[in-house]
């Protein structure tokens, strides 16, 4: 399988992240990065080519423009104040206030943010756009040539909606993706989100809608990040009634229920008969992941990639979590292998 993949993450390098009550170092660090290429060659996965550059329009095809002036622009008016540290919100258009855009760049913060464990430092946006880029051109490869190929993203997407970052992401890949390929034809596409965390933005970005499907398999949001969407009950709405499926799992949760779901979530993308497949990859779901609760062996992500792969679909595969640093190498080109021997 064809790998994509950019260098140009490791400008984004945040110092902090809140969690617990602390600054740490951010679990979504570049050396994630480092064990997955390792990985694709060590198992000799295909080539890994970079990536072309496409102008902001089809990140715009989802993205709010005000958004992506705001991620541009934040952190030298951040810096622009005096502010030492890296760039976090601390006030919220909360129940019962205006939400209107306000100026001040520690307003517009709290504004275009949904979590504020992630810092916004120098090199944030020039990442998040060469992680899109990546994945773009991971995108018109799956959609010329119709086979599959793999995004090697950072930072990832999926938190990321029209016009709010966080959860680590800024750029909704898999919705910028799936948006391209109905732009070049596709009539529908499903998105199969497998990260531990449900895809609040991707979700969000297409639940009014019927031409994108959207898939995910996740920590209960009653326990587990983003913690404010992702129930079973959020079947979509309007023209997208019918077209949005969440599978929440709790604390515990091992390979036969989660691939019982994993199967009866495929039947739905069956049934749907998308023209395109994009695979919301996060390996978080590995039983050692430090900041998640379920329960796969390294053997299970070989598993599922034949369930996946299984489904015979031209796809998208993007990566997204995954923060067991020295396994997600062995636990994602797992996947991938399993995918192309299914
Ligand atoms: C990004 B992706 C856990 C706090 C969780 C944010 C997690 C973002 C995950 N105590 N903090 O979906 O892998
Ligand atoms: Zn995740």
């Amino acid at each position: 399988m064809l790998t994509v993949y950019s260098p140009d993450h490791e400008l984004r390098n945040a110092k902090t992240e809140l969690y617990g009550g602390e600054l740490v170092p951010p679990f979504e660090c570049p050396e994630r990065m480092q064990f997955v290429l390792e990985r694709i060659r060590e198992v000799r996965l295909g080539g890994v080519i970079g990536p072309e550059d496409f102008s902001i329009d089809p990140v715009l095809r989802i993205h709010d423009r005000g958004f992506v002036e705001f991620l541009q622009s934040c952190w030298a008016e951040w810096q622009a104040t005096g502010y030492r540290g890296e760039a976090i919100p601390c006030v919220f258009p909360a129940r019962g206030m205006q939400q209107r855009i306000p100026d001040h760049i520690e307003g517009r913060l709290g504004y275009y943010a949904m979590a504020l464990e992630t810092s916004i430092c120098e090199g944030t946006w020039t990442a998040a756009r060469a992680s899109a880029n990546v994945a773009l051109t991971a995108q018109s490869r799956v959609r010329s040539a119709g086979d599959s190929v793999f995004a090697l993203c950072r930072p990832p997407g999926h938190h990321a909606s029209a016009d709010q970052y966080g959860g680590y992401c800024f750029i909704n890949n898999a919705a910028v993706c799936a948006q391209a390929f109905l732009d070049q034809g596709a009539s529908r596409v499903a998105v199969l989100d497998v990260d531990f965390h449900h895809g609040n933005g991707t979700q969000a970005i297409f639940y009014h809608r019927d031409d994108v499907q959207f898939v995910s398999l996740h920590g209960d949001p009653r326990e587990a990040f983003p913690h404010f969407l992702g129930y079973a009950d959020e079947t979509g709405a309007g023209p997208g009634e019918g077209f949005n499926h969440n599978y929440p799992l709790g604390p515990g949760t091992a390979y036969d229920t989660w691939s019982e779901a994993l199967r009866h979530a495929c039947n739905r993308i069956r049934e749907y008969g998308p023209d395109a497949l994009v695979v919301s990859l996060g390996v978080d779901t590995f039983e050692d992941d430090p900041i998640s609760f379920f329960r796969l062996t390294s053997d299970d992500f070989r598993r599922y990639g034949t369930v996946i792969g299984a489904l015979d679909l031209p796809t998208l595969l993007i990566m997204e979590g995954g923060y067991a640093v020295e396994e997600i190498g062995i636990n994602t080109v797992n996947v991938l292998i399993g995918f192309e021997g299914h």
